[in-house]
């Protein structure tokens, strides 16, 4: 091919690695032959959501590409759209590899060629560099964000990332790989789960018992150890009461050394029963005191700086008032808890937002999180407009599995063959690919 180089020309490519590899430095080589070349270092909020968490500083990523010859520039890129970057730059050239593989790169592809439509200039997709090495660096790379060191740490560095740490129950490997894979993406807007929950209502209900702490630690802790076998993000860990602190400072070090980011305790005291239902049952809240010293004991034992103890308030759903939730959310804060957790049954949102105004008018700080099982219409722009930092949707996935499960089974009896579901179904070839290999 003959190329004809005009001085001026400016070539734009993004990059969102943590590691230089012979691909990248082809697509620089390659770039270099349309003009200057200018790449731009996705922001890590814009990592997080598009492509995975990245283990370089934003600094390191850009030192890194600054580093590769032939680049004359590097800046920051803002938005995984391009908007801004077409905008400012007017590149004449937008140089990638054909890797358009999955939804979200589709959407930025047509991101691109839209804007280059309106600006001026041309897409340039050059073959994706894919061999063994390539393969092997980006398999390190997932593994290392496996790692329990750098897992556990994750959690709280999205604190300060993300608007608000969206959070997804997740029961077994499966859903785990659901977790860490589903991503959306439509014309200006790509998502995805930034950390999973592992629920106790969830945990239990998969091996059908009763959401009363009857599932032992060390069946709960193979649940654990399933999910991390096939996922990178961040787990929060529903610890139930926590049970007796002699015990819950052995529960607080395991989860470390798992890699676990974050436990979470209610201050029940007793036979706990899922807090969905409310005052129909009977179920104790502990006293302020006696909590509050499961919670230093908690804190004293843990070894490392970065997993967090949240604990959880039950006076909403024990209908003991919103003093008295404020009074045990500040106690337990004093505590040292790292976080509150504010539940509620009510189909509204409005107590739990009054909760977090409150909270917030004191304490600016304190991660809070909510679980919006019931007053699911709250949306997430509104729970940041009050404050809060994690969001945990606690069941869906069990929920959806169950009734799709027991349709597939109803058919198969009502029909005597399995014909009839089948197009409901995942599709068996679907289902032998879905696991990756290594
Ligand atoms: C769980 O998911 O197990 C929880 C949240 O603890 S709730 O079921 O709403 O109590
Ligand atoms: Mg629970």
């Amino acid at each position: 091919m003959i190329f004809i180089k005009f001085k001026n020309n400016i070539v734009y490519t993004c990059f969102c690695t943590d590691v230089i590899h012979e691909g990248h430095l082809n697509l620089i080589n390659e770039a270099k032959n349309y003009g200057e070349v200018i790449v731009g270092v996705l922001c890590d909020s814009e990592m997080v959501k598009y492509n995975r968490f990245p283990l370089k500083t934003t600094d390191e990523r850009v030192e890194l590409v600054k580093n590769i010859p032939n680049v004359s520039k590097v800046i920051i890129q803002d938005n995984i759209m391009y908007d801004d970057v077409v905008k400012d730059l007017h590149p004449d050239y937008i140089i990638h590899g054909d890797n358009w593989s999955d939804d979200a790169m589709v959407a930025i592809r047509q991101n691109i060629i839209d804007l280059l439509d309106e600006f001026g200039g041309e897409l340039i997709e050059i073959p994706y560099t894919f061999n063994e090495n390539v393969l092997k660096i980006d398999s390190q790379m997932r593994e290392k964000l496996a790692m329990p060191e750098l897992r556990r740490a994750r959690l709280k560095k999205l604190l300060n990332l993300v608007p608000i740490v969206k959070t997804i129950e997740v029961h077994s490997g499966l859903t785990g790989l659901i977790a860490e894979k589903t991503i959306v993406a439509d014309d200006n807007h790509i998502d995805q789960f930034e950390a999973m929950w592992i629920s106790s209502l969830c945990d239990s209900t998969e091996k059908g018992k009763p959401d009363i702490e009857l599932v032992d630690m060390t069946s709960r802790f193979r649940t654990i150890n399933d999910i991390m076998e096939v996922t990178t993000k961040p787990i929060i860990f529903d610890g139930d009461t926590g049970g007796i602190a002699e015990h819950f400072v052995y529960t607080v070090r395991s989860l470390e050394r798992m890699g676990v980011s974050a436990v979470i305790i209610e201050d029940k005291i007793g036979l706990k029963k899922n807090s969905l239902f409310g005052t129909e049952v009977k179920q104790t809240q502990d006293d302020i005191e006696h909590f509050c010293e499961k919670i230093r004991a908690g804190k004293n034992a843990q070894l490392s700086e970065d997993f967090m103890i949240i604990a959880r308030i039950e006076s909403l759903i024990l209908e003991q008032g919103m003093d008295d939730a404020l009074k045990r959310a500040f106690a337990f804060c004093d505590a040292g808890a790292d976080g509150i957790m504010i539940h509620s049954r009510r189909n509204e949102p409005d107590e739990i937002l009054e909760f977090c105004d409150k909270f917030r008018q004191k304490d600016t700080e304190t991660p809070i999180v909510v679980v919006p099982s019931s007053f699911n219409t709250v949306t997430e722009d509104e729970l940041i407009k009050h404050g809060v930092n994690i969001v945990i949707y606690a069941n869906q996935l069990l929920r959806a599995a169950f009734p799709a499960m027991q349709n597939a089974a109803k058919s198969i009896l009502k029909h005597h063959r399995a014909h009839e579901i089948d197009e409901e179904l995942l599709s068996i070839k679907d289902i032998i690919t879905l696991i990756d290999e290594l």
